[in-house]
């Protein structure tokens, strides 16, 4: 079937084709920088630890800030649409000693404005609560050593000011997240405690610093459970869901941070009801948070339609994933256009047609149509949209890959 052909029988059922793909063209998807070198970063050679971890040792990753930028452009250029990227604390750039984090600022991110500015693209942060010593007995911003405390506090107020300067430079928002990894193997005797503290060591964050609150957005991660945590996390989902709601910030939806028969997507309604903007980790769980790359599955899919329904425009979408297992460039550029797809999918769903079905009862109606609308040729409208941003629609992106594999990444050795 032609593009034009689709855009028929899409028109037929109230969908104009041309609207689809100028509107996904204004997504702009956040682009995780750390899927390029297992959440490793640039201040050690360690990798990722205390609260995070990453499995696999496929050959290629990154080893400095030329090879992530590179790596970085070369994923792009097989995407369509103009993206963002989300850097972690830890991937600053350090000169000839490293600046411990109580301590960085925007010193150590000019390489990557510089960077960005010539790319005209935008700039999301985070503060790295992990890979370090001060994560002691697990906890970071809950210790109940002020030192180790003020240490994290000091980390989350450079980090704002790092998010304000990323905002100013790149004239546009900067969503920062914080995710902290604290918890507890074990049933914890007190479970206020830390919580008390978080809540105590977050505000001092956010009150010692100056940021502009337009365009600067906190943002704050849930988690039920990680490896070696798995009695007790301080950032529950009721502890996010507080502390961003009173706090006026925005709370955080990791796909992998629920039950896993739970439907993340649905959480998201009530969200934007009452924080009027949502912020989104796109993730893929399987079994427990495993971060695998992102597919077109139904979960997917379900958190798609609820952000084309609720408006893109009211969403930060930002993918966290991390697969050591494969090539990493790969693992980008097939995540960015799942999403993608998924959105354009759900754009091209007639769902005002089908929520009407929904209020009159028809309920049978309803699900025929769902399911139906499924096997709509999306697949032409997605070519077209790629044919206009000049990059290949189909799976012809991976030979690319892997001649830059071939050339670029194996010979990292
Ligand atoms: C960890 C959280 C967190 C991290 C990133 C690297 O479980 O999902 O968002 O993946 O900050
Ligand atoms: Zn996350």
């Amino acid at each position: 079937m032609s593009y034009a052909e689709a855009k028929k029988k899409y028109a037929k059922i109230g969908i104009d084709t041309e609207k689809a793909i100028e509107e996904l063209g204004k997504i702009a998807i956040s682009m995780h920088c750390w899927q390029g070198d297992d959440v490793g970063g640039f201040e050690s050679v360690g990798g990722a630890s205390n609260g995070i971890q990453t499995t696999g040792n496929y050959p290629g990753k990154a080893r400095t800030p030329e090879e992530l930028m590179a790596d970085i452009d070369f994923a792009m250029s097989l995407i369509p649409g103009k993206h963002r990227v989300n850097l972690h604390a830890c991937y600053g750039i350090h000169k000839n000693k490293v600046v411990d984090r109580d301590s960085i600022g925007i010193e150590q991110f000019k390489p990557w404005v510089a960077w960005a500015k010539e790319r005209g693209i935008g700039l999301d942060f985070n503060p790295t609560f992990f890979s370090h010593a001060n994560v002691v007995d697990g906890l970071t911003l809950s210790s109940p050593d002020e030192k180790i405390r003020k240490f994290w506090i000091k980390h989350g107020i450079q980090c704002l000011k790092i998010a304000d300067y990323f905002a100013k430079e790149l004239d546009t928002t900067c969503a920062i997240n914080f995710w902290c990894p604290d918890g507890f193997k074990d049933e914890p005797s007190d479970r206020l405690g830390p919580r008390v503290r978080m809540a105590d060591s977050l505000d001092k964050i956010f009150k010692g610093a100056k940021y502009d609150k337009k365009r600067v957005l906190p943002t704050f991660e849930s988690k039920l459970f990680g490896i070696g945590v798995e009695s007790y996390t301080v950032n529950s989902h009721e502890f996010v869901m507080g502390y961003a709601q009173s706090r006026k910030i925005l709370a955080l939806l990791d796909m992998g941070h629920f039950h896993l028969t739970e439907n993340v997507a649905d959480k998201i309604s009530s969200f934007l009801m009452f924080f009027g903007k949502v912020a989104f980790h796109i993730s893929r769980p399987v079994r427990w948070d495993s971060d695998h790359v992102i597919r077109q599955n139904d979960d997917l899919r379900a958190a798609a339609q609820e952000i084309v329904q609720m408006g893109p425009e009211n969403f930060i979408v930002a993918l966290d994933y991390f697969d050591a297992s494969i090539c990493r460039v790969a693992a980008w550029v097939l995540g960015m256009r799942n999403m993608q797809k998924e959105l354009l999918k759900a754009m091209l769903t007639p769902n005002a047609a089908l929520a009407k079905l929904q209020d009159e009862g028809k309920f049978t109606q309803q699900l025929v149509l769902q399911e139906e609308y499924k096997n709509y040729p999306a697949d032409e409208v997605w070519a077209e949209f790629c044919k206009r941003a000049k990059v290949p629609a189909d799976e012809s992106w991976l030979a690319k890959v892997e001649k830059y594999e071939e050339n670029i990444l194996l010979k990292r050795v």
